[in-house]
């Protein structure tokens, strides 16, 4: 069986350690910490500081010692009073260390800028209330990968002159280039052109296996977007890349940028660990702060192969075979292939551990337990390619059933099985109906943990009061990422919710009124640690481009800033927006990209400017079902305010249903998933009306209704 999360977990081991200590000295009740402290001279009203969405959830919480309920009002930027209500109170806030309450104004519908939600005479910081409010904030979050580049100049065209920079290692001095990098001692004997990638944080690193899930995570955005219909939001021509106008999705070329990286990082054929990924890419000793990637003179170095980098590649590369074979069937080939030669070289070498003092001038990413890689990648393989060799592997690992491929602690660059169960649960296979029954239940049953803990915070965080360890940003919106797609499996709106309100916590509805997003609110994180964008350190440097994502509250205390200025913090307030605190206030391509998946998924809304939920209610009303056929009627309801021009309704049979025929729609099926387009004539559905059609198909048994509908990208109830 797969270790707990809680015996093997690399990521959270330093503030389990601590958050021990934290209970046993009571501070939980009074912070004493210099964030806590200065938290407290800020407004007590913690809201999302950019806003919420017209149809979205829209709750803050009130830092009070009243026990009593409250009065709440929300004043629109002329002052008037638009909505009220009562608080409710909570009492004290494990997390937070504080006493709090939640004022939940969900049921104001209107929209406009410079909201204030006034409580007890203290205002909130002001918001908007729009349906587009992610737009910026989907492109901004997919940006940060364009100036994580490295090995292209960053174009003050795309960036703006203050974010343009010369192109990092390619061996234009004094960088000495990973266009031909050695190896550590014994590690080999020749030299590999591992030009490329994104650098992986405030350093200049390139390490596969946060590479992987970060790419991952970008392109599983795009695919996600693709089933709910919503795509077009990151197609061409959408983002800042210099590949705009190619043809292919935006997302797809940002993510090709570090796919053709992960691909040079395998060991070529006849030398020794051929097939296998070298680990990382790094300078041979830590440099200091501020350096820009083309000023870093520092000797690079290939580290030894591993076995998790290796299965990180598999995966990620299997993924892109799928993802990009209808725009770039070339490259979708040179995927699969570099992903089935990684697996083979997994399977002869599936011991190959990363150790985690391998830290000098880099991160180690060190981790002894793969079996969950072998998983994920197995996963990814089987999806991509169907065939049973992968998915023996996938139904005779230990994870395909284990209860904790998620954890409470989400999933990370440490623990990815859940990204292969998100996977066969949405991608259509051939997995058995039950098995995938249970897959996709796993995923539920996921989203109601994050829920409930969700419901029993304060500030509404999906992660347990000891999951404030180093990345605890990255993990709210992995989980995030989590809830959304159990709301896409389900049509259970509360889902959606869940999910939106972790970008609540992330822009300002957390113990320290802080968002955590560079440029996105009016206390947003300016200092996070950064060779390049290290303003605090010369003035003549930028601050992070909006849309960067700050690693968040780590108890673990684990850099010297933090030791010095957060001591006896509660968990959720251990974080200092200092560019000295690398354990609380980096950034990383593994926490970004989480952050840029919600955003697009926040941003999405069908073309008449509805945002998703509650847009649409369905119902599947099975007519007649004989051995081996049966028929159906579909009917869907427009129930948003505004009329829908054109429909496409998506839905995936839980059985072995196949559509053979459709009248009154033209309907599709590839694998489980079907989509019906509307027969022209009855295109428009006006609000309040509905449009019925009917299918028949075969089946080889069982006849399960789908119960999870979308209608042009929102999810129906
Ligand atoms: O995100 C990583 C975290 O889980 C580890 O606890 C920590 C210490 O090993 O390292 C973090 O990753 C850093 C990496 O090692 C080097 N580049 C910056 C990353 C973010 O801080």
């Amino acid at each position: 069986m797969p270790p707990t999360a809680s015996s093997r977990h690399p990521r959270r081991l330093a503030a389990a350690a601590l958050t021990g200590s934290l209970l046993i000295g009571g501070l939980l009740s009074a912070p004493t910490s210099a964030a806590a402290t200065s938290a407290a001279a800020t407004t007590a009203v913690r809201v999302n500081q950019v806003g919420y969405l017209p149809d979205g959830p829209k709750r803050a919480t009130v830092v009070t010692t009243a026990t009593q309920s409250l009065t709440w009002q929300l004043r629109n930027a002329s002052g008037t009073v638009v909505a009220s209500g009562a608080t409710a109170p909570r009492g004290a806030d494990a997390p937070s260390g504080q006493s709090v309450q939640v004022a939940d104004f969900s049921s104001y519908r209107g929209s406009g800028s410079g909201y204030v939600l006034a409580v007890d005479g203290s205002g909130s910081a002001p918001f908007d209330i729009r349906a587009n409010l992610y737009d910026t904030l989907r492109s901004d979050a997919m940006a940060f990968f364009y100036h994580q580049r490295s090995g292209i100049p960053i174009d003050a065209s795309l960036v703006g002159s203050a974010y343009a920079r010369p192109a990092g290692h390619l061996g234009v001095a004094p960088n000495k280039g990973d266009t031909s990098v050695p190896c550590q001692a014994t590690v080999c004997d020749y030299t590999q052109d591992v030009r490329g990638g994104w650098y992986d944080a405030g350093d200049h690193g390139k390490y596969v296996v946060n590479g992987g899930i970060s790419t991952w995570l970008m392109v599983n955005s795009f695919e996600r977007a693709k089933r709910a219909g919503g795509q077009a939001a990151l197609g061409d021509s959408t983002l800042r890349v210099p590949e705009r106008g190619n043809g292919i999705p935006d997302v797809l070329d940002e993510a090709r940028w570090e796919l053709d990286f992960l691909m040079r990082m395998q060991v070529p054929e006849g030398k020794p660990y051929a097939g296998l990924a070298f680990h990382k890419v790094h300078d041979a000793a830590w440099t200091g702060m501020p350096l820009r990637p083309d000023q870093d003179a520092q000797a690079r170095e290939l580290h030894r192969p591993s076995t998790a980098a290796t299965l990180n590649l598999a995966a990620a590369a299997a993924q892109c075979a799928r993802v990009f074979r209808p725009y770039d069937a070339a490259f979708a080939d040179r995927c699969l292939s570099a992903a089935r030669r990684a697996w083979r070289a997994a399977q002869s070498n599936p011991a190959l551990y990363a150790p985690d003092a391998d830290s000098t001038g880099g991160g180690a990413y060190g981790d002894t337990q793969v079996t969950d890689e072998f998983y994920w990648a197995a996963a990814e393989l089987y999806a991509t390619t169907g065939e049973s060799g992968y998915r023996d592997a996938v139904t005779s690992s230990t994870w395909h059933t284990s209860p904790t491929a998620f954890s409470a602690y989400g999933f990370g660059w440490a623990d990815t099985a859940a990204l292969g169960r998100l996977t066969l649960a949405t991608v259509p296979n051939g997995l058995p109906a039950t098995d995938l029954a249970r897959v996709r239940s796993s995923v539920t049953s996921a989203a109601d943990g994050y829920l409930s803990r969700m419901a029993a915070q304060g500030y509404a965080v999906p992660v347990p009061v000891d999951g404030y360890f180093w990345g605890s940003n990255g993990e709210v919106a992995g989980d995030a990422v989590v809830m959304a797609v159990a709301g896409e499996l389900t049509g259970d709106g509360r889902y959606r919710t869940g999910a939106l309100e972790t970008m609540d916590y992330l822009l300002g509805r957390n113990a320290l009124g802080q968002s955590y997003v560079s440029g996105y609110g009016t206390t947003s994180s300016q200092n996070q640690h950064h060779r390049f964008w290290a303003h605090q350190l010369d003035a003549s440097l930028p601050h992070p481009p909006a849309g960067s994502l700050a690693g968040g509250p780590d108890s673990g205390l684990q850099d010297p800033v933090a030791k010095e200025k957060l001591p006896g913090c509660a968990p959720a307030a251990c974080y200092v927006d200092d560019i000295g605190s690398y354990s609380t206030n980096e950034v990383a391509v593994n926490w970004n990209a989480p952050l840029a998946w919600l955003a697009a998924y926040a941003a999405e809304r069908t073309s008449t400017g509805e945002p998703p939920t509650g847009a649409c209610t369905v119902t599947y009303r099975s007519d007649n079902v004989w051995s081996t056929g049966f028929t159906a009627t579909v009917t869907v309801k427009n129930t948003s305010p505004t009329a829908v021009d054109g429909w496409q309704l998506h839905w995936t049979y839980p059985g072995e249903q196949r559509v053979t025929s459709a009248w009154n729609a033209t309907v599709t099926q590839n694998g489980a998933a079907v989509v019906a387009r509307d027969a022209g004539w009855n295109r428009t559905i006006a609000p309040g009306a509905t449009a019925s059609f009917g299918v028949q198909g075969t089946h080889t048994g069982t006849t399960p209704p789908p119960t999870a509908f979308s209608l042009n990208g929102s999810t129906c109830t």
